[in-house]
């Protein structure tokens, strides 16, 4: 047999049944969806299986695609068999091949930048478009599926096999950047690759979504200190500038990161000079630090982590520059770089999780 063949009659042994193939690229759709969005709060590198499901579910989503157009392709081609819900298949057939393209070529390296937005937000642009898209499209010609269509034993080695090509796929194409070394070579486990250099220059300014405020006046700024602590205060921009120096890496969900010394004071001296942490009453214990933004922005962390965050004035020995988030931004290591709050101009002690901020650092900036 030729290669061809073989690959072939493997693809062939390796496709499940029709219905099958169709839910599958439902639930595929969705877990894309959920493993994008989730792999956005990871910045440790004991996430990285997250990241590769991803890789390997977006392959898998090629297979399962090609199979469910070899079979309907007549339906798309075929102006006889149009009907209304033929549209719709067509948006959803675009949309799926739009993630699919975006999300390969910003494999291979390949970037634009409209503004504040790269070729990585068209992607998540695409995929969550698909999940209503094919959610209403499965409506159309609605089947439950049965057992046979996944009968036991064959549908978990098919679906092994799926996602371990999937995963080797992905490997390979790192090989292949590697050795003609494109752009898409250099990479952190979480798909983002290097910004060189130091200072303001070196790095992307980067906004999640819509925040762009008026450069602060240094002179008229104050910090706050305040919420579970024995004496709320405020300070200067100047009285900021404590030289406590660390290293950390900023990895911004838009698909880049960069090592910097980051230099200010020390989230724990900062609480320390408002007299530590205070309990108001036994139920409300302190637990997390709230960082504000000038423009409503923000994010908090657990209690100790943020004792040994750093609230930054500068950033490779340059003073930090408006669009950095001057006079003082939070440099939270280890977490993404849509959690390091920028223009802070509030740090507060709270005993609850604020769950409030997932959406507020979304429609922040929106007048
Ligand atoms: N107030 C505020 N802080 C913010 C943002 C924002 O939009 N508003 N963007 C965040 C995002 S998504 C990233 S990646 C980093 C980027 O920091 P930089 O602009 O200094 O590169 O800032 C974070 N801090
Ligand atoms: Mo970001």
């Amino acid at each position: 047999m030729s290669v061809r063949s073989r690959v072939v009659d493997a693809l062939d042994r390796l496709e499940p049944p029709p219905r099958a193939v169709d839910w599958s690229l439902f639930a595929f759709v969705v877990a894309e969806a959920v493993t994008g969005l989730v792999s956005f709060t990871v910045g440790v590198p004991e996430g990285w299986p997250l990241f590769w499901l991803h890789r390997a579910l977006g392959v898998g989503i090629v297979a399962l695609l090609g199979w469910k157009l070899a079979r309907v392709r007549r339906r798309l081609t075929d102006p006889g068999l149009w009907r209304r819900s033929t549209a719709l298949s067509v948006l959803t057939l675009v949309a799926a091949l739009g993630a699919l393209a975006t999300g390969t070529a910003w494999v291979f390296g390949l970037d634009v930048r409209i503004s504040y937005w790269t070729l990585l937000s068209v992607h998540v642009g695409f995929g969550l478009a698909l999940v209503p898209l094919v959610a209403a499209h499965a409506t159309t010609r609605f089947r439950l599926p049965r057992r046979v269509d996944f009968e036991r034993r064959r549908t978990a080695v098919r679906y092994t096999v799926l996602l371990a090509a999937g995963a080797a796929t992905y490997r390979l194409q790192q090989g292949v950047n590697d050795l003609l070394d494109t752009a898409g070579a250099d990479r952190r486990f979480t798909g983002s690759q290097p910004r060189e250099g130091e200072g303001n220059a070196a790095f992307p300014i980067t906004s999640w979504v819509a925040d762009d405020p008026d450069p602060i006046d240094r002179d008229a700024y104050r910090l706050t200190v305040d919420g579970l602590v024995s004496d709320p205060f405020e300070l200067g921009a100047d009285e900021l500038d404590a030289g406590h120096r660390t290293e950390a890496l900023l990895d911004c969900t838009s698909g880049w990161y960069t090592v910097q010394e980051w230099g200010g004071i020390r989230v724990g001296d900062l609480l320390d000079a408002a007299g530590g942490t205070a309990v108001e009453d036994a139920d409300r214990e302190p637990a997390y630090v709230r960082f504000t933004s000038v423009t409503g922005y923000r994010w908090s962390l657990p209690l100790a982590e943020a004792e040994d965050a750093l609230l930054a004035t500068r950033v490779g020995g340059d003073r930090l520059s408006h669009g950095h988030g001057a006079p003082a931004r939070l440099v939270a290591p280890n977490r993404r770089g849509f959690q390091w709050v920028k223009w802070v101009t509030r740090v507060e002690v709270r005993a609850e999780y604020d769950l409030g901020q997932w959406v507020v650092t979304l429609v922040s900036g929106f007048e």
